[in-house]
This record gives structure tokens, sequence and C-alpha cells, in this order.
């Protein structure tokens, strides 16, 4: 028999997250959030979770989100529980992910008094946050209808304008009791057309064309990507944009589309050039689309190098990376360019691609170039970081999800040609790698293929809670390279000339074969490229366990086989 909170605020929170299609709940324990609690697990509607360390269970979350793409609530229990979900609102925030956070909280007249569990919890994430409800502990018509209101402007919030919303329920004793029936009106499938909120407008044409003639008469455009959705619309319209040799096209590893003709390892084809050769390259116009941006090295390029225009595609949000944003076009990509390809057919039928213009083909030189040295580094490479990226990505197989952590394991990524059917996702919104992990699991919770997650050793062990969770798939394989310590810190200019570098690299002899143990996991090693190869060989294959194979690397030789490869390229 099905029971539902008698109290009529969870209540209405439950039936709201259903109206608008809310379908995973993620609830850590307690017992001021038992009301939701119950009304949660039991509501045929609702895949309810369970994980405690509030922390992972926020970032488990935003790894549902992610994928999804849709709301995921988090609910928690009064105090300081409600703290422990910061750093995935603020990763949320800025990676544009919609949850809907739940905190229970005491009433407003046992806050501050002295009594038990109980913080300021009103307005915590207000810097981070796109939307905070803050709902009244009173049971009369005018209140329930202004908690109602509020309800529902936080959920729409977080999916039209995809991020984190706080929703702060003071619910007062008892907080157990139960009913069979739910009083107000059981929205048994949802009342709401979800898809009718995020409903967009197309961009006034002529307005529009003003924009395509100064497109047209510029003769160096460049379009650069960030982290992104795979979409084939996008990708098959980019592959009309670099029919054009005016256009050369950047992507990053988590932009998600993929071309011959693209420039994808930026930072391995920028970091070589010289300031003549970038003052040629300088684009005239930069059209950017997606989220943050990877590369230091194109963020210093062009915000040394500005274009005369930088327009940024995005419906809500735009960030002026360079320094030189001109104008923001409220819209998503797919729609801008379907109306920009349109217009660019009718009103320049003939001269609307450029074919005579060196622009894309003096990138794809040095890309070239870059390939033929890159491949000879890695040729005569040692065991390293970076070679353990080349024999990983060598035998990848294809269509797999893979989730990265930060610090250097993303950057190596963006070194490499990567198999174009897969996926790739990174919390870059603020680069933390304290939930990684946690995402990792998550997002592999909802995607349909296999997910492996390569992280590095401070991220892994920071975030080991994350493998306390009754929700990772047998076939989610972790990659750990475990160079000792924040690798990063030995490779980036300034902790090794300091007599402090230990309190910036953090080294350790930590290995991950107990946690293994405790949580599950089947454990695998490598201590050289033979056996990291060997240990892949089945590494992907199916199991009755989720996997982890760590590789032991050299932290004193890492980084100077990576500042080898970069004095190399320049060679
Ligand atoms: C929450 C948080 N704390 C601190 C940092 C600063 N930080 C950046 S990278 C890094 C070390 C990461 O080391 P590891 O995961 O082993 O990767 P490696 O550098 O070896 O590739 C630290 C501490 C951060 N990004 N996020």
């Amino acid at each position: 028999m099905q029971q539902y909170p008698k109290n009529k605020l969870a209540q209405s929170i439950l039936q709201n997250c259903i109206a608008y299609n809310i379908e995973n709940v993620v609830i850590s324990p307690g017992s001021r959030n038992a009301p939701l609690t119950i009304g949660f697990v039991n509501h045929p509607n609702i895949n309810a979770k369970s994980i405690v360390d509030e922390r992972c269970a926020a970032f488990f979350a935003l790894g549902m989100a992610q994928q999804s793409q849709k709301p995921v609530a988090l609910v928690c229990t009064s105090g300081s529980a409600l703290l422990n979900y910061y750093p995935a609102v603020a990763e949320a925030f800025y990676s544009n992910i919609p949850l809907v956070i739940l905190s229970t909280d005491r009433p407003k007249h046992l806050i501050d008094i002295g009594d038990g569990q109980t913080i300021r919890q009103e307005n915590v994430f207000e810097n981070h946050i796109l939307f905070q409800a803050n709902l009244i502990d009173k049971n009369t018509i005018e209140s329930n209808s202004a908690n109602e209101k509020l309800i529902i402007q936080a959920i729409q919030m977080a999916i039209e304008k995809k991020g984190p919303v706080h929703i702060n329920i003071p619910f007062d004793e008892p907080l157990y009791e139960t009913v069979y029936e739910l009083d107000v009106l059981d929205f048994k499938e949802s009342k709401i057309n979800v898809d009718s909120i995020s409903k967009e407008a197309t961009l006034n044409l002529d307005e529009l064309q003003k924009y395509a003639d100064i497109w047209h008469s510029s003769s160096k455009k460049m379009i650069l990507l960030g982290a992104n959705y795979p979409d084939e619309l996008l990708q098959t319209q980019l592959n009309k944009l670099i029919t054009d040799e005016s256009v050369i096209i950047f992507t990053e590893t988590t932009s998600n589309v993929y071309h011959k003709k693209f420039i994808n390892s930026i930072d391995k084809v920028i970091f070589p050039l010289n300031e003549a050769n970038l003052k040629e390259l300088k684009p005239d116009i930069l059209l950017t689309l997606g989220g943050m941006i990877v590369s230091k090295k194109v963020k210093q390029f062009l915000r040394e190098h500005q274009p005369k225009h930088h327009w940024h595609i995005d419906r809500y949000h735009a960030r002026n990376t360079f320094h030189c944003l001109s104008h923001h076009f409220k819209i998503s990509p797919q729609l801008f360019f379907s109306q920009f390809l349109m217009l660019n057919l009718t009103q320049f039928p003939l001269n609307s691609i450029q074919k005579n213009n060196n622009y894309q083909r003096n990138w794809l030189t040095i890309k070239n170039k870059r390939e033929k040295k890159h491949n000879n580094y890695l040729s005569e490479v040692e065991f390293s970081d970076l070679q353990v990226f080349e024999t990983i990505f060598d035998g990848i197989p294809k269509h797999l999800h893979l989730q990265v952590s930060n610090s250097s394991i993303i950057r190596y990524c963006q070194l490499f040609d990567l198999n174009n059917s897969l996926q790739v996702f990174c919390n870059r919104g603020t680069s933390g790698i304290e939930g990684c992990t946690s995402t990792a699991i998550g997002a592999a919770f909802i995607h349909h293929s296999q997910t492996v997650f390569i992280t590095g050793d401070v991220s892994f062990f920071y975030d080991s809670n994350a493998l306390w969770n009754n929700y990772i798939k047998n076939d989610f394989r972790v990659i750990l390279i475990n160079n000792s310590g924040g690798g990063i810190f030995r490779f980036i200019p300034g902790p090794k000339s300091t007599n402090a570098l230990e309190y910036f690299e953090t080294p350790h002899h930590l290995n991950a074969s107990h946690l293994c143990k405790m949580f599950g996991f089947e454990y695998f090693l490598a201590n050289n490229n033979t056996e990291v190869k060997s240990q892949l060989n089945t590494f992907y294959d199916r199991s009755n366990k989720p996997k982890l194979l760590e590789i032991f690397t050299p932290n004193t030789v890492n980084d100077e086989v990576l500042r080898g490869y970069f004095q190399f390229l320049k060679s």
C-alpha cells in the first residue's frame, strides 16, 4: 500500500515535481526531510535514489541531469547537510545544468535559538543560483498559494534557464504522519507541456542580415566551440560552414563535434606559434558557442589578438571570455545557424562561400605539421602520463561515453584526436576536483553506452565517497592515472620554483586497491606501457562488477616528458 505525507506542503512539492516531469530524485538521509522522502519514495512516477554523503549526492544528481538534460531533484535534511551541495550547485550554475534543491528546515521560530541541527538555510546559495524560494511554514490559504507559486517559479526556472534552483522548505513536527491518498489534486501524469516552457523565438531577419553582411565582408572567420552536447543538426551545420575556406573551426574535446578540417587540439596547434604567426592568424570575426573553454592557449591568443567582432550564440548566457564581446545572439546555435545559413543562400547565392581564401588552409597546414611532430615524439616517448593517454586512446572502443576529471587529465585529452564516435564530458563549470567521480557515476546511470571515467589520483581519492553508491553499473570503468600527487603542479610555471612544492603537489603513496575491495570494484594495476596495453585488452569486456585500472606513472618524469613534447612541437 502506498503512503504519502500528510503534510500539505510536502504534497504540493511532490505534485509539482511530477507535474513538471521530474523523474529522478536523490535523497540523503535525515528526519526533517521525512515528509518528502516518504512522498518521493512512494510515488510511481519517481525514481528515488538514496545517497548518504550530500556532496556526492549532489554531484551524482548533476551527472544524471547532465545526461538527461532534465532537472534532477535533491532532498536533504536541515543543518549543515545543505551546505555540502554547494560545490555541485556552483558547477551546475556555470555549466547550465538543471538541479532542483529541496532543503528541509525547522520552522522559522526555531532558527538561531539553540535548537539542534539548525543553521540559517535561507538563500545560502545566493551567489550561484537562478532562483531561491523560501517557503512559509503556515497552513493558510494565502500561504499555501504563495508557496505553490514559488515552487512553480523555481521549477520552471530550472527547466527554462537550465541551472540550479533552491527551495527551502520548513516543516514542523509531526514529520512521519502518512495518508493513503494525496489530498491535493493528484497529477497522475504530467499536465504541463514542459517543452512549451522553453519554446524559443527566431531572430529578426533584417537585424540578422546586418550581421550576415559583416560576416561576408570578412576574410578571416573563426568559430570556437566550448563544451557542447553531441547534436546531429549542429554537426551538419558546422560541416556546411567549414566548406567556406575563410572559416576555421576550433573545437575542444568536450565540444563533441568532429571533422577532419576542424582543429580539435587547440593547444598543440597554437603553442608553438610565434608573435608574427599569431598576428597573421588573428580572426576578423570570432563566433563562439557552447560552454566553458578549457584551452588556456586559445584564451591567451584571443585576448592578446582580439578580433574586431566577437559574437556569442547562446539562448541565455554570454561570457566575455576574450574581453571583446560585441554581440550576444540570444538563441540556440542550431536555430541561429538554420536562419543564418538560409539567409546566406538567398542573399548571397554565389559568393556566400569563399573558395579562394587562405585562412583555413593556413591553419590546416599548421595542424598537419603538428600532427606529424606529435606522432614522431610519441613514437619514442618514455613511459609517462603522456604515453598512457596515447595507449588508452589507441585502443579505446567506439561509442563510449567518456567522463574526464579536471587538472591535467582533461588537458592531456585535448592533445589527442579522439575517435569521432566518443562522447566526452568534464566538470568545467568551476573546474573543481571534488565531484568528478560522483558526476561520472551519475552520468553513467543515465547514459545508454558504457561509461569510462579517466581521472587523476588526487581527484579520485578526494571524491572516494563517490563509490559509496548502490547505482554503479557493472560496465562502469575507471582508469586512474596515479602519479602520486597533483602532477599539474610540477608542470605549470611556479610551484617547482618555490621551496613549497609539496604543498602544491601533495605527494602521497596511496593506491586504490583497498577502496576497490571495500566498494565492490574489480581492481587491476599497471606499472609500464606493456602492462597498460595488456590490461586494457579485456578491461572493457562485460563483467559482474565495475572495474578500476590503476596505472602508476613516474611523477618526476611526467612533467619533463610533457615539456619536451611542447618544445619538440616548436622545433
Ligand atoms: C575542489 C578543488 N580544490 C583544489 C583544486 C586545485 N587543484 C587543481 S588540480 C589539483 C590536483 C589534481 O591532481 P590529480 O587529480 O592527481 O591530477 P593530475 O594533476 O595529477 O593530473 C588541485 C588540487 C581544485 N581544482 N578543486
